[in-house]
C-alpha cells in the first residue's frame, strides 16, 4: 500500500515536471519566430569588418560569452601531468598499425586523477601521421575486437565497433586516439567528485558558480590535454589533429575545438541541442529539456534560458563560428529530428560568415543539400539516411573532408 503510495506522489511529481517543459516540436510550423543575435555585431555596437578584428575583439567576447553562460570558465592553473606508455605493439591490426596505449596522470600535489589514451597509429606513414581524436561512450575496448586494448570499464569488447571505422582510418593513413569520457568526468549527475574538478578545488559537497564548468566543460579540457601528449609524440603530427565527437562528445569536442586553437579540423557528429543546433529553433531537444535532463552537463547559467529561449543573447552560429578559419565539418541524421539537423545546417551556414572574412567559402544558403550529398568548402555538412549514430559514411565524408585540407 505504501509502495502504491509512494509511486503515486512520484508519478505527480514526473507529470508536474513534464507540465513545465513545453511539448517537443517537430513541425516546421511551429518553430517560433525569431531574430539571431548578430556574429559581426561587437558587444559596443561596432561592425566587425576584418578577420583581424574578428580575432581581436568578437571572436574574444564571444568565447567569454560561451564560458560564463553556457559551458562555464575553465580554470587556468597548471595542473601536473605524466605520461606511462602501458602497452606498444608494433604490428597491430594485422600489421596495418602500431597500437600504444598511454596512460596520463594529473595531480595538483595532493589529489591525482588519470585517463588512458588508446593510440592507432598507420605503420604505412613514415614520419608524423595525421590523426583523429575523439572520446568514445563505453570504454576503449568497445570500439573494436582486438584483444589488446586495455580495457577502461565493464563494457563488453568490440560492442561499439560500428561506429569506429579503426581499419578505414588506417587504410587511408590516419591515426586514431581515443579515450573514455568518463575518465574526465563519470557522466552523471553527482560524479563531481570523482571527476577532474578537485584537481582544481572542488569538494563534495561545494556549491557550483553560475559560471562554472561542469561536464561539458571538463570534457573539453582533457581533450586539450590529450593535445598536450600529442605535442610530445613524435609519431603524430600534432599540426594534423582532426577532432571529432559524436553527441554529447560533439558538444564537448566543440566546445574543445573554439577554445584550443591547435585542433586543425573540427567535426561535430549529430550533436544538436547545445552543440551545432540553434537553440532559439526551439525544435526538437530544447535548452529547457536539456539543462533539466542533463544539469551536469554546462554551467548552472545556461538555465536561465530553459524554457525561455526567446531571452537568449546567443545562439550557435556564433559558437561554431569560433572554429573559424579551420576547416569545420557539422553532420546530422535524417532520423535524428531530436538533434534538429535543419538548426545545425543553418547555424553552420551563418557561421560562414566569419570564414568569409577569410575569404573562405562556408555553406550555400538558404537551402540544406539533399540527403546523402556532402557539401565540403572550408565548412562542410551532410545530412544522411538513418538514425542518430556514427557510420562509415559519416567516416568516409570526415576522411575525404581531413584530405581535403590537410593533405
Ligand atoms: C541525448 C541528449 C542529446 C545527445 C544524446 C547523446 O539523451 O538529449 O543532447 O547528447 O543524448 O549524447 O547521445
Amino acid at each position: 500500500m505504501r509502495k502504491v503510495f509512494l509511486g503515486l506522489i512520484l508519478f505527480a511529481i514526473l507529470l508536474s515536471v513534464r507540465a513545465q517543459q513545453k511539448p517537443v516540436i517537430y513541425d516546421e510550423m511551429q518553430v517560433p519566430q525569431f531574430t539571431l543575435p548578430p556574429l559581426l555585431i561587437s558587444e559596443s555596437g561596432k561592425k566587425i569588418t576584418t578577420a583581424k578584428e574578428w580575432e581581436k575583439v568578437r571572436r574574444l567576447e564571444l568565447l567569454n560569452t560561451f564560458a560564463t553562460q553556457m559551458f562555464g570558465q575553465t580554470p587556468e592553473g597548471a595542473i601536473k601531468t605524466s605520461y606511462e606508455v602501458l602497452k606498444t605493439h608494433p604490428q597491430s591490426l594485422g600489421g596495418k598499425a602500431t597500437c600504444k596505449q598511454v596512460k596520463v596522470t594529473f595531480s595538483n600535489g595532493a589529489i591525482e586523477r588519470s585517463m588512458l589514451m588508446l593510440i592507432y597509429l598507420p605503420n604505412q606513414v613514415k614520419g608524423k601521421a595525421p590523426l583523429f581524436l575523439g572520446y568514445n561512450f563505453s570504454g576503449n575496448q568497445t570500439i573494436a575486437d582486438d584483444e589488446d586494448i586495455i580495457p577502461s570499464s565493464e563494457a563488453e569488447r568490440g560492442s561499439s565497433k560500428s561506429r569506429w571505422a579503426v581499419e578505414k582510418l588506417i587504410s587511408s593513413g590516419y591515426g586514431l586516439c581515443t579515450i573514455w569520457y568518463y575518465d574526465i568526468f563519470p557522466d552523471a549527475e553527482d560524479k563531481h567528485v570523482e571527476s577532474i574538478l578537485p584537481l582544481f578545488g572542488y569538494q563534495s559537497g561545494n556549491d557550483i558558480a553560475a559560471s562554472s564548468w561542469q561536464a561539458m566543460g571538463a570534457w573539453a579540457w582533457g581533450l586539450s590535454r590529450v593535445m598536450d601528449y600529442i605535442e610530445t609524440d613524435n609519431a603524430i603530427d600534432e599540426s594534423k589533429v582532426v577532432l571529432m565527437g559524436h553527441s554529447r562528445n560533439g558538444k564537448a569536442a566543440l566546445w574543445a575545438g573554439a577554445q584550443d586553437e591547435r585542433f586543425a579540423v573540427v567535426i561535430s557528429n549529430n550533436s544538436g541541442c547545445g552543440g551545432a543546433a540553434l537553440s532559439k529553433r526551439t525544435f526538437g531537444e530544447t535548452v529547457g529539456v536539456i539543462t533539466t535532463a542533463f544539469p551536469h552537463w554546462f554551467c548552472k547559467a545556461f538555465g536561465q534560458y530553459a524554457n525561455n529561449e526567446e531571452k537568449l543573447p546567443f545562439d550557435q552560429h556564433q559558437f561554431l563560428a569560433l572554429m573559424a578559419p579551420r576547416p569545420l565539418y557539422v553532420a546530422s541524421a535524417e532520423e535524428d529530428q531530436w538533434a534538429d539537423p535543419k538548426g545545425e545546417y543553418l547555424s553552420a551556414c551563418y557561421a560562414g560568415e566569419v570564414y568569409e572574412l577569410y575569404g573562405m567559402k562556408g555553406l550555400e544558403k538558404p537551402d540544406m543539400p539533399g540527403i546523402n550529398k556532402p557539401v565540403m568548402n572550408r565548412i562542410g555538412y551532410h545530412i544522411r539516411s538513418g538514425v542518430h549514430d556514427v557510420t562509415d559514411f559519416d567516416w568516409d565524408n570526415y576522411i575525404r573532408f581531413a584530405d581535403k585540407w590537410l593533405k
